[in-house]
């Protein structure tokens, strides 16, 4: 059973213009598609071409295959980080554990910015549960926090492909557009719930 390349979770131009269809043209059906055919191709004949892919993020070591399986959890987490009108503040629990961790929800976005204007070269930076209370951490390349005992709350893909074609080489006003646009709060508190 090959992994599948999931569905997005709104239409190609519902992020616009925050992010554009032609971003997410080419960062979905070229980049995240092409993460899950080349983990097919990886996995096909293997004892792993049934597993789950979180199961092979679980065992695979470094290299090509947990490269291309974090790729694609990632993209499809990141994809359901985002919404149309998304953006605001966070509620209820979250929001608490956020005070709790931060300060507030205007210190934490500060502080999740920083993180992500100052993640250097390609990859993640997350809100995720670890232990009792939240942080905020970052990882190069494919790395995921799944492969090392967090929880993932929130992430902001900052490879070049994710903004390049609609923010040139401006990273700090895509990380702002997407805290203050596109976060899809309720996912987040889905996440935190657990
Ligand atoms: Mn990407």
């Amino acid at each position: 059973m090959a992994i599948e390349l999931p569905a997005l979770p709104y239409a190609d131009n519902a992020l616009d213009p925050h992010i554009s269809a032609r971003t997410i043209s080419f960062h979905y059906g070229k980049h995240h598609a092409a993460y899950v055919k080349n983990l097919n191709g990886l996995i096909e004949g293997t004892d792993q071409a049934d597993s789950s892919l979180e199961d092979i993020i679980a065992v695979a070591s470094p290299g090509g295959l947990y490269n291309n399986a974090a790729q694609v959890w990632n993209h499809t987490f990141y994809w359901n980080c985002m919404t149309p009108g998304g953006g605001g503040n966070p509620s209820g629990d979250l929001a608490a554990a956020i005070d709790a961790s931060f300060g507030s929800a205007d210190e934490f976005k500060s502080q999740f910015k920083a993180g992500a204007v100052g993640n250097f070269g390609s990859g993640w930076t997350w809100l995720v549960k670890d232990g009792s209370g939240l942080a905020i951490v970052k990882t190069d390349d494919a790395d995921t926090p799944i492969k090392h005992g967090q929880t993932p709350l929130l992430t902001i893909d900052v490879w070049e492909h994710a903004y390049y074609l609609d923010y040139q080489n401006a990273r700090p006003a895509y990380v702002d557009t997407f805290i203050e646009k596109l976060i899809n709060w309720e996912f987040v508190a889905g996440n935190f719930a657990g």
